[in-house]
């Protein structure tokens, strides 16, 4: 064994626990190790509890599950009886056992606000560790221990009182869910996906990429526009964003950028309107926002950086987006059960890759390895081969000494030119909602602007007009009044330096001037994310910008040395050609790369294996 290739990951996000978790179900890497800066797993893929700011380290039963899971939910490995979720209003009536159980089985099987007061009370444990729950009477008072009988605390197992759902800080939706999406299969394998998700039905609704929600605009100017008119202007936008893919392979565009483009027919098209001076003003202001929501889908500041040619190249899967019932951080947690304990350290940032080297370990005399990684405590693993799947925020930052001989021309180059860019979540809770009860969607529309119009500079002044939608988080029964609002680009990055008490008093603003009340209650929860700030993450994800296209990805994909045996590769959803900005595009990634070992080694296994669950 000692004599078989070394493995190291650099990242647990979906691309570096699927490349993992292919690599550890084949014989031939048993020296495989991933290494993450963080301490949890999953990266861009991040639940957490609303007003909590923890991750909720589980999922919520699925419905169609309640009260039937004694047997253990498929692939948890958990003999059975242990799990028992029929005495949710007492809290856990069925929760006991001696037996180990799978942490993140357990959490799929226990009510929320159970595990909750349990992840309170043994922050030892994380996810791809074992607990043993010994049942104690009624009081609910359970001693935790992991699977060495180490003691961990005292986890007092009760109803924690007050809501605090699940909410998603990065990935939300899997986009395209059917048969092609890896994340949705993996998800269903998992029993992570309702029943809704899973169906026929929702896996052929063909959406583009803009699924359609039951939406009220709101303007500025306190008052709601008609539907009829916005439908226009949507369908007007549908049309010329649609045109846009179409420039795939023209050799020459006549604009480099799609905002450009769409300007441009824009400006062609007002001139044709027939409607009076208020109602042209009024489109042009509904148009503004659907430029910002799409700055929020390709995650830019403008849609004037994001490059017209390549832009049809990102692909679309057919199935109406679906989200995860009991958060999307119940993938990689179940994904981390399945590797082995001791190859994943977490609090470990790499700060450099030295490759094309001869390292040699004391304990290995006569061995050498090309690899060495370093870590920021000064620890150091040496290896065959590195699978790196920082983001491409943290390499435009880093790659310069990052990576040691330095990156090759062209690979620097696609990682400078390459566009990743911010999108921010900003949730608010209400006591009351002030949008009708069937609203899905609030969009907001400020009447002043164009996008034929430049757009003013000062962030302070103006930041928060770049939010312009916001989801009511479904179903209200358990979310109580959620708003999740998007904001993508510099304004996205501006807003992440303020405190939270600013942006609620910022939003309240908004709301207020929205709604025509100025006595409206202001969000009495607020919660974001702050991906820019991130230092392992830098920004939210990439797209292609002006100045490069799909061979930037290929470019950055490519792995080095050219030839065989590669040290150094490269996954992440950036280097996905045309899935990138996606959490299926980043596990294919992970898959690719492992491919690529396998191939290397062992080719009769590389095209069998299945992960393992
Ligand atoms: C999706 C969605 N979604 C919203 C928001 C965000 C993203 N995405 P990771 O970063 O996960 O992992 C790398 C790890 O490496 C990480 O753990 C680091 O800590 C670690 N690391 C870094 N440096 C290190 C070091 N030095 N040492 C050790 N470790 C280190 N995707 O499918 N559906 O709804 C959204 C959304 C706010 C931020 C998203 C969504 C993107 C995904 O989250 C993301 O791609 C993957 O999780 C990345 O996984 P990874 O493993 O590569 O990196 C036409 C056209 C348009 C194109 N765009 C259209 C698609 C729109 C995308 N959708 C976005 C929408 C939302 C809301």
């Amino acid at each position: 064994d000692g004599a078989r290739p070394r493995v190291l990951v650099v990242g647990a996000g979906l691309a570096g626990l699927g490349a993992a978790q292919r690599l550890s179900s084949s014989r031939a890497f048993p020296h495989l190790r991933l290494l993450e800066s963080t301490g949890r797993a999953g990266g861009r893929v991040c639940s957490q509890r609303f007003g909590t700011g923890r991750a909720p380290r589980g999922a919520r039963p699925r419905p169609s599950r309640a009260g039937a899971v004694s047997g253990g939910v498929p692939g948890c490995g958990v003999p059975g009886e242990l799990c028992q979720t029929g005495g949710q209003q007492a809290g856990c009536a069925g929760l006991w056992g001696s037996v180990p159980v799978a942490y993140s089985c357990l959490l799929r099987c226990v009510p929320a606000p159970v595990i909750e007061r349990l992840i309170m009370t043994s922050e030892n444990n994380h996810s791809g560790r074992f607990l043993t729950l010994p049942r104690e009477g009624p009081s609910w008072s359970l001693p935790v221990r992991d699977q060495d009988e180490t003691y961990c605390g005292i986890g007092e197992l009760c109803q924690a009182g007050g809501r605090s759902e699940v909410v998603e800080m990065g990935a939300h939706w899997i986009h395209g869910p059917s048969k092609e999406n890896p994340v949705f299969q993996l998800a269903s394998d998992y029993g992570l996906l309702d029943e809704e998700a899973m169906s026929e039905e929702n896996q052929q609704i063909e959406v583009g990429g803009h699924p359609l929600l039951p939406a009220v605009f709101y303007s500025n100017a306190g008052r709601v526009l008609s539907p009829e008119l916005v439908e226009g202007v949507r369908n007007l936008f549908s049309t010329l964003l649609d045109q846009t893919r179409e420039f795939l392979h023209v050799p020459q565009v006549s604009v480099p950028s799609v905002g450009e483009y769409l300007r441009k027919e824009i400006a062609q098209q007002v001139k044709e309107w027939t409607d009076d001076d208020e109602t042209k003003w009024l489109k042009l202001a509904i148009l503004n926002t659907y430029f910002k929501l799409e700055c929020c889908v390709s995650g830019t500041h403008s849609m004037d950086h994001v490059a017209l040619g390549p832009f049809g190249e990102y692909a679309m899967l057919p199935g109406l987006d679906c989200t995860f019932p009991g958060g999307y951080g119940g993938l990689p947690d179940c994904m981390l059960t399945s590797l082995p304990k001791e190859s994943v350290l977490f609090h470990k940032p790499v700060t450099a890759v030295r490759w094309g080297g001869s390292y040699q370990e004391e304990s290995q005399e006569g061995r050498t390895f090309p690899v060495q990684v370093e870590c920021e405590d000064g620890e150091r693993f040496l290896a065959d081969h590195v699978i790196i799947t920082v983001p491409l925020g943290f390499l435009k930052e880093h790659h310069e000494t990052f990576i040691d001989p330095p990156l090759p021309p062209r690979k620097a180059d696609a990682i400078r030119q390459l566009g990743f860019g911010t999108n921010n979540k900003i949730f608010l809770e209400f006591e009351q909602p002030f949008w009708p009860p069937d609203c899905q969607l609030i969009e907001v529309v400020w009447e002043d602007e164009s996008p034929l119009v430049e757009a003013g500079t000062d962030l302070q002044a103006s930041w928060f007009r770049k939010l312009i939608v916001f989801l009511v988080l479904q179903p209200p029964e358990r979310y109580g009044h959620v708003l999740c609002g998007f904001i993508a680009g510099k304004e996205s990055e501006y807003m992440e330096t303020l405190s939270d008490a600013a942006v609620l008093t910022a939003l309240t603003d908004v709301i207020r001037r929205l709604t025509g009340n100025p006595h409206l209650a202001p969000p009495k929860k607020v919660m974001r994310s702050q991906w820019h700030s991130a230092p392992y993450t830098r920004g939210s994800y990439s797209y292609v910008a002006v100045g490069s296209s799909g061979d930037d990805i290929d470019a950055l994909a490519q792995p080095l040395p050219e030839d065989a045996p590669q040290q150094v590769l490269f996954a992440g959803e950036a280097t996905h050609r045309t899935f990138y900005s996606t959490t299926h595009g980043a596990l294919l990634s992970g898959w690719r790369e492992a491919d690529r070992l396998l191939s290397l080694y062992d080719t009769s296994e590389s095209h069998q294996h299945k992960p393992r669950l």
